[in-house]
């Protein structure tokens, strides 16, 4: 059994998407990060950097080689490689998906939280909001000139490389971003939008917060 501390957070969405996609019974266990659970002892036990999401497979009979993994791509990777699917085993396509989960790593992720931040002050200034917005701007440009030579975000095939981007593109309207110049990425969007898993993983991570 598969379980996954989470809440109703992008990173927490990605792992919900891959594990529908991939079929793997899982259970979710919330963090509730608005109360600051995330924070706790118990919590920071399975994951230091006290952020979510974490999953522990417990696949291991004895419950001593259980696995517990923080960090939103490293747990897709280990998903991909445990079922081997959303990931080439090796070549072309498998760089391409390693280059754009460290884009998300370091790039579009990083762009989307601080956009975000900004907009959750109590009076957020114009001038840091524009200052992240263009940013977010920047890294869907990059992800446009991807997805104008290709229809998935790595190349021909859907991958975790898309899950991974999809999670945080989910957001772009709460963080007062638009899609609209960028046509390659709303077909893109609209296209993994409409896969039943992710519909299935969206209403699952969201009742987390209800
Ligand atoms: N690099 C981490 C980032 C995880 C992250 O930022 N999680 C957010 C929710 S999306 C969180 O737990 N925030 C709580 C906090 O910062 O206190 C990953 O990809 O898993």
């Amino acid at each position: 059994m598969l379980e996954v501390f989470a809440f109703a957070t992008p990173n927490s969405l990605k792992v919900s998407i891959a594990l529908e996609e991939l079929g793997l019974d899982y259970r979710l266990v919330p963090v509730n990060l608005r109360q600051g659970e995330q924070k706790s002892e118990a919590f920071r036990a399975l994951n230091p950097n006290a952020k979510v999401p974490v999953l522990i497979d417990r696949s291991s009979e004895s419950g001593v080689d259980d696995l517990v993994l923080g960090e939103s791509a490293a747990i897709l990777v280990y998903l991909a490689e445990k079922t081997g699917q959303l990931l080439a085993k090796d070549g072309i396509h498998r760089g391409k998906v390693f280059e754009q989960l460290f884009f998300h790593a370091s790039g579009l992720s990083p762009a989307f939280l601080q956009a975000f931040l900004v907009n959750l002050q109590s009076s957020p200034q114009a001038e840091a909001q524009a200052r992240a917005l263009s940013e977010v701007d920047r890294v869907l440009g990059v992800l446009e000139h991807n997805l104008e030579q290709r229809p998935y975000v790595a190349g021909e095939t859907y991958s975790i490389a898309d899950i991974a981007h999809f999670g945080w593109v989910w957001r772009h309207q709460a963080i007062g971003a638009s899609l609209a110049k960028f046509p390659f990425v709303t077909r893109w969007y609209e296209d993994v939008s409409e896969r039943p898993a992710v519909v299935t993983a969206i209403n699952k991570t969201l009742a987390l917060a209800q």
